[in-house]
């Protein structure tokens, strides 16, 4: 399998102005993401608007995607919904592009036991195969996972890892001292630092769409016991997150991606259209995002 470590972009899904998807600029997006140096991807997450997408172009992103990627840098692809036959069709989808891992959030809105939600990821994993990387995103997704629960499946050979994307690190310390050889990525990228240091192997990050060279560093400074100077990067790259919380975090990605000229488009209705005002602020923070 695939080494996992390192930093994972979790693309966006960029729009034409007839909210199509623009294959061009997301083959743009990927290519740029290569050249820095990435260690791989993941696709069709809640930066990539997935539960705004329909089926067949979940399916169309991922393959081109997969005709990017594959081969280049590792594949990890977000096939979540909240029917597990829906998931399952998108993973064996996912399974005949050639992708390194699966990984989906937990099923959301009606309020399943935790045996539901053990029997959908039990039903994934079982339809292809492939290693699964749980997503725990309870800010959003409003299922919250305890440790033991989070640790019922990492001590199962099938899942490789988990995308933490809450604050919580005592969690991710506890997880990462129990299971000390699976793949846990930091999903808040302000606060990439603190995941490193509770046992985070990685990162996925919205942010890295515009800045992921910065989070590369930090990566690689973190390993050399560079504390400090990782720490001011840490702080260069809150100054754009801060300004993206503000506007709104897939609209402002998009609108700065946009200033750097990929084509993103609009986040789908009923995400706003970003203001003149709010594009002003982006502007501000452009030079954040283009230098280290
Ligand atoms: C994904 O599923 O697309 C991402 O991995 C999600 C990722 O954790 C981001 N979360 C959201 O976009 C909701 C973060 O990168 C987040 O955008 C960033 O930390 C700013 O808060």
């Amino acid at each position: 399998m695939k080494d996992l470590h390192g930093i994972f972009v979790a693309l966006v899904t960029p729009f034409l102005p007839d909210g199509t998807v623009n294959k061009p600029a997301l083959r743009k997006l990927i290519r740029m993401n290569l050249q820095k140096g990435v260690n791989g991807f993941y696709c069709c997450g809640s930066t990539a608007e997935a539960f705004m997408l329909s089926h067949t172009e979940r399916k169309e992103v991922l393959e081109t995607c997969a005709e990017e990627i594959v081969g280049k840098a590792a594949l990890i692809a977000h096939i979540g919904e909240i029917s597990q036959d829906g998931a399952a069709d998108l993973a064996r989808h996912a399974a005949g592009l050639g992708v390194d891992a699966i990984s989906s959030v937990a099923p959301f809105y009606y309020p399943f036991t935790f045996e539901e939600i053990r029997s959908y990821y039990y039903a994934l994993a079982e339809s292809t195969g492939l290693p699964v990387i749980l997503y725990h995103f309870p800010g959003y997704s409003g299922v919250k996972l305890s440790e033991n629960q989070l640790a019922s499946f990492l001590e199962d050979p099938r899942f490789i890892g988990l995308k933490h994307t809450s604050s919580d690190f005592f969690v991710l310390e506890r997880l990462h001292t129990r299971f000390p050889d699976r793949y846990l990525f930091n999903g808040y990228d302000e606060m990439f630092l603190s995941g490193l240091v509770a046992g985070a192997t990685g990162g996925i990050g919205s942010t890295y769409n515009l800045m992921a060279e910065k989070f590369i560093r930090m990566y690689a400074l973190v390993q050399e016991g560079r504390w400090d100077e990782a720490r001011c990067i840490q702080a260069d790259v809150n100054k754009v997150i801060s300004v993206l919380l503000r506007v709104g975090v897939i609209p402002g990605i998009k609108g700065l991606l946009t200033l750097m000229g990929i084509e993103a488009g609009n986040a789908r209705a009923p995400f706003h259209t970003l203001s003149s005002e709010e594009m002003e602020q982006l502007r501000a923070v452009l030079p954040h995002v283009q230098t280290l």
